[in-house]
Protein backbone atom coordinates (compact mmCIF):
# COMPACT_ATOMS: atom_id res chain seq x y z
CA UNK A 1 0.00 0.00 0.00
CA UNK A 2 1.06 3.71 -0.85
CA UNK A 3 2.89 5.86 2.18
CA UNK A 4 2.29 9.06 3.01
CA UNK A 5 3.90 11.05 5.82
CA UNK A 6 1.41 13.50 7.83
CA UNK A 7 3.63 15.70 9.55
CA UNK A 8 1.88 15.71 13.12
CA UNK A 9 2.47 14.60 16.57
CA UNK A 10 -0.89 14.69 17.49
CA UNK A 11 -2.10 11.30 17.92
CA UNK A 12 -5.81 11.60 18.00
CA UNK A 13 -5.64 13.26 14.02
CA UNK A 14 -3.29 10.40 13.32
CA UNK A 15 -5.61 8.00 14.11
CA UNK A 16 -8.54 9.81 12.86
CA UNK A 17 -6.96 10.16 9.52
CA UNK A 18 -5.31 6.47 9.60
CA UNK A 19 -9.47 5.97 9.66
CA UNK A 20 -10.35 7.83 6.76
CA UNK A 21 -7.78 6.42 4.68
CA UNK A 22 -8.03 2.98 5.72
CA UNK A 23 -7.23 0.45 2.73
CA UNK A 24 -6.31 3.46 0.54
CA UNK A 25 -3.13 4.92 2.01
CA UNK A 26 -1.00 3.41 5.11
CA UNK A 27 -0.06 6.73 7.21
CA UNK A 28 3.45 7.43 8.76
CA UNK A 29 3.31 10.25 11.50
CA UNK A 30 6.28 12.32 12.59
CA UNK A 31 7.32 9.46 15.05
CA UNK A 32 7.23 6.93 12.52
CA UNK A 33 9.87 8.91 10.46
CA UNK A 34 12.10 9.39 13.86
CA UNK A 35 11.17 13.10 13.82
CA UNK A 36 10.53 14.39 17.31
CA UNK A 37 10.82 18.07 16.82
CA UNK A 38 8.36 20.23 17.93
CA UNK A 39 8.06 22.45 14.39
CA UNK A 40 7.52 26.07 15.23
CA UNK A 41 4.40 27.46 14.48
CA UNK A 42 4.99 30.85 14.03
CA UNK A 43 2.40 31.62 11.42
CA UNK A 44 -0.63 33.71 11.11
CA UNK A 45 -2.86 31.78 9.94
CA UNK A 46 -3.58 28.11 9.45
CA UNK A 47 -2.48 28.00 5.51
CA UNK A 48 0.90 29.46 6.95
CA UNK A 49 1.45 27.15 9.91
CA UNK A 50 -0.24 23.83 7.97
CA UNK A 51 3.00 25.16 5.58
CA UNK A 52 6.11 25.47 7.87
CA UNK A 53 4.89 21.69 9.20
CA UNK A 54 5.47 19.99 5.61
CA UNK A 55 8.31 22.58 4.46
CA UNK A 56 10.17 21.11 7.70
CA UNK A 57 9.78 18.01 6.77
CA UNK A 58 10.60 18.47 3.40
CA UNK A 59 13.68 19.93 4.31
CA UNK A 60 15.39 17.85 6.47
CA UNK A 61 13.66 14.59 5.34
CA UNK A 62 13.37 14.75 1.76
CA UNK A 63 9.74 13.52 1.66
CA UNK A 64 6.80 14.70 -0.05
CA UNK A 65 4.05 14.90 2.71
CA UNK A 66 1.36 16.81 4.38
CA UNK A 67 -0.06 18.46 7.45
CA UNK A 68 -3.21 19.85 9.22
CA UNK A 69 -3.24 23.22 11.03
CA UNK A 70 -6.53 23.50 12.30
CA UNK A 71 -8.67 25.24 15.04
CA UNK A 72 -11.84 26.41 16.41
CA UNK A 73 -13.12 29.70 15.46
CA UNK A 74 -15.91 31.11 17.80
CA UNK A 75 -18.38 34.28 16.27
CA UNK A 76 -18.69 35.79 19.77
CA UNK A 77 -14.80 35.73 20.62
CA UNK A 78 -13.57 37.47 17.52
CA UNK A 79 -12.78 33.89 15.62
CA UNK A 80 -10.74 33.05 18.86
CA UNK A 81 -9.14 30.77 19.76
CA UNK A 82 -8.52 30.09 16.19
CA UNK A 83 -4.74 29.54 15.27
CA UNK A 84 -4.04 29.96 19.31
CA UNK A 85 -6.76 26.34 19.90
CA UNK A 86 -3.84 24.31 20.81
CA UNK A 87 -1.91 27.18 23.41
CA UNK A 88 -5.63 29.06 24.31
CA UNK A 89 -5.06 28.46 27.97
CA UNK A 90 -1.34 28.63 27.64
CA UNK A 91 0.51 25.07 28.38
CA UNK A 92 -2.68 23.16 30.40
CA UNK A 93 -3.67 21.08 27.31
CA UNK A 94 -7.14 20.34 25.79
CA UNK A 95 -9.07 20.32 29.11
CA UNK A 96 -7.73 23.72 30.50
CA UNK A 97 -8.01 25.24 26.40
CA UNK A 98 -11.68 24.11 26.76
CA UNK A 99 -13.00 25.22 29.59
CA UNK A 100 -11.25 28.72 28.91
CA UNK A 101 -13.26 28.62 26.05
CA UNK A 102 -16.41 28.07 28.46
CA UNK A 103 -15.42 30.49 30.37
CA UNK A 104 -15.52 33.42 28.10
CA UNK A 105 -18.47 32.52 26.35
CA UNK A 106 -20.61 32.67 29.87
CA UNK A 107 -23.44 34.52 29.80
CA UNK A 108 -23.26 34.72 25.77
CA UNK A 109 -26.36 34.13 23.47
CA UNK A 110 -24.61 33.90 20.38
CA UNK A 111 -22.90 30.80 20.64
CA UNK A 112 -21.96 30.29 16.48
CA UNK A 113 -18.36 28.40 16.08
CA UNK A 114 -16.77 26.28 13.24
CA UNK A 115 -14.00 23.69 13.35
CA UNK A 116 -11.79 24.60 10.04
CA UNK A 117 -8.82 22.92 8.39
CA UNK A 118 -6.09 24.04 6.33
CA UNK A 119 -4.17 20.64 4.85
CA UNK A 120 -1.04 21.17 3.15
CA UNK A 121 0.87 19.21 0.98
CA UNK A 122 4.07 19.10 -0.17
CA UNK A 123 4.36 17.31 -3.69
CA UNK A 124 7.44 16.92 -6.21
CA UNK A 125 8.39 20.12 -4.66
CA UNK A 126 5.19 22.28 -4.76
CA UNK A 127 2.90 23.44 -1.99
CA UNK A 128 -1.19 22.45 -2.51
CA UNK A 129 -3.89 23.71 0.31
CA UNK A 130 -7.00 21.81 1.34
CA UNK A 131 -9.56 23.53 3.34
CA UNK A 132 -12.69 22.16 4.83
CA UNK A 133 -15.22 24.02 7.56
CA UNK A 134 -17.57 22.64 9.69
CA UNK A 135 -20.27 25.20 11.11
CA UNK A 136 -22.03 24.42 14.41
CA UNK A 137 -22.39 25.77 18.08
CA UNK A 138 -20.48 25.81 21.30
CA UNK A 139 -22.64 23.86 24.42
CA UNK A 140 -22.87 25.75 27.76
CA UNK A 141 -21.19 22.42 29.27
CA UNK A 142 -19.21 19.51 27.81
CA UNK A 143 -20.75 16.35 26.60
CA UNK A 144 -19.18 12.94 25.66
CA UNK A 145 -15.94 11.41 26.02
CA UNK A 146 -14.75 10.22 22.45
CA UNK A 147 -12.46 12.57 20.35
CA UNK A 148 -10.27 15.34 21.78
CA UNK A 149 -10.16 18.90 22.21
CA UNK A 150 -12.92 20.82 21.68
CA UNK A 151 -15.24 18.34 20.63
CA UNK A 152 -17.39 17.97 23.83
CA UNK A 153 -18.42 21.34 23.77
CA UNK A 154 -18.99 21.66 19.76
CA UNK A 155 -22.16 20.45 18.33
CA UNK A 156 -22.83 20.45 14.64
CA UNK A 157 -25.31 22.22 12.94
CA UNK A 158 -27.97 19.64 12.08
CA UNK A 159 -27.01 17.49 15.09
CA UNK A 160 -28.72 16.92 18.53
CA UNK A 161 -24.76 15.31 19.82
CA UNK A 162 -21.49 16.67 20.34
CA UNK A 163 -18.30 15.63 18.09
CA UNK A 164 -17.62 13.73 21.67
CA UNK A 165 -21.18 12.01 21.50
CA UNK A 166 -20.31 10.76 17.56
CA UNK A 167 -18.07 7.59 16.97
CA UNK A 168 -14.93 8.34 15.07
CA UNK A 169 -17.01 7.31 12.09
CA UNK A 170 -19.45 9.22 12.23
CA UNK A 171 -17.09 12.48 13.02
CA UNK A 172 -15.57 11.52 9.66
CA UNK A 173 -18.37 11.72 7.49
CA UNK A 174 -18.77 15.44 7.86
CA UNK A 175 -15.90 16.94 10.24
CA UNK A 176 -13.21 20.17 9.08
CA UNK A 177 -10.20 17.48 8.75
CA UNK A 178 -12.08 14.73 7.04
CA UNK A 179 -13.58 17.28 4.29
CA UNK A 180 -9.99 19.07 3.66
CA UNK A 181 -8.36 15.45 3.86
CA UNK A 182 -11.06 14.45 1.02
CA UNK A 183 -9.71 16.99 -1.08
CA UNK A 184 -6.29 16.11 -0.55
CA UNK A 185 -7.45 12.27 -1.17
CA UNK A 186 -9.36 13.60 -4.70
CA UNK A 187 -5.98 15.79 -5.93
CA UNK A 188 -3.80 12.19 -5.39
CA UNK A 189 -6.26 10.33 -7.44
CA UNK A 190 -5.97 13.07 -10.01
CA UNK A 191 -2.43 13.02 -10.26
CA UNK A 192 -2.65 9.14 -10.16
CA UNK A 193 -0.11 8.97 -7.43
P1 LIG B 1 0.27 19.08 15.22
O1 LIG B 1 0.60 20.54 15.01
O2 LIG B 1 1.46 18.26 15.62
O3 LIG B 1 -0.49 18.47 14.07
P2 LIG B 1 -1.49 20.11 17.29
O4 LIG B 1 -2.36 19.49 18.32
O5 LIG B 1 -0.52 21.17 17.75
O6 LIG B 1 -0.74 18.95 16.49
P3 LIG B 1 -2.80 22.16 15.73
O7 LIG B 1 -1.64 23.07 15.85
O8 LIG B 1 -3.48 22.03 14.39
O9 LIG B 1 -2.43 20.68 16.17
O10 LIG B 1 -3.86 22.60 16.83
C1 LIG B 1 -5.13 22.16 16.73
C2 LIG B 1 -5.87 22.30 18.05
O11 LIG B 1 -7.21 22.66 17.69
C3 LIG B 1 -5.92 20.98 18.78
O12 LIG B 1 -4.94 20.88 19.78
C4 LIG B 1 -7.34 20.99 19.34
O13 LIG B 1 -7.34 21.68 20.56
C5 LIG B 1 -8.13 21.81 18.34
N1 LIG B 1 -8.74 20.92 17.33
C6 LIG B 1 -8.35 20.74 16.03
N2 LIG B 1 -9.12 19.83 15.42
C7 LIG B 1 -9.99 19.40 16.35
C8 LIG B 1 -11.01 18.45 16.35
O14 LIG B 1 -11.27 17.70 15.27
N3 LIG B 1 -11.71 18.26 17.46
C9 LIG B 1 -11.45 19.00 18.55
N4 LIG B 1 -10.48 19.90 18.67
C10 LIG B 1 -9.75 20.12 17.57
Amino acid sequence: MRELVFATNNQHKTVEVRQLLEGQYKILNLGDIGCITDIPETGHTFAENAALKTSYVHLNYQMDCFADDSGLEVEALNNQPGIYSARYAGTGGDMANLQLVLKNMEGQANRKACFRTVVSLVQNNENYLFEGVINGTLREESAGVKGFGYDPIFQPDGYAITFAEMSMQEKNEISHRAQAMNKLIAFLKSLQV
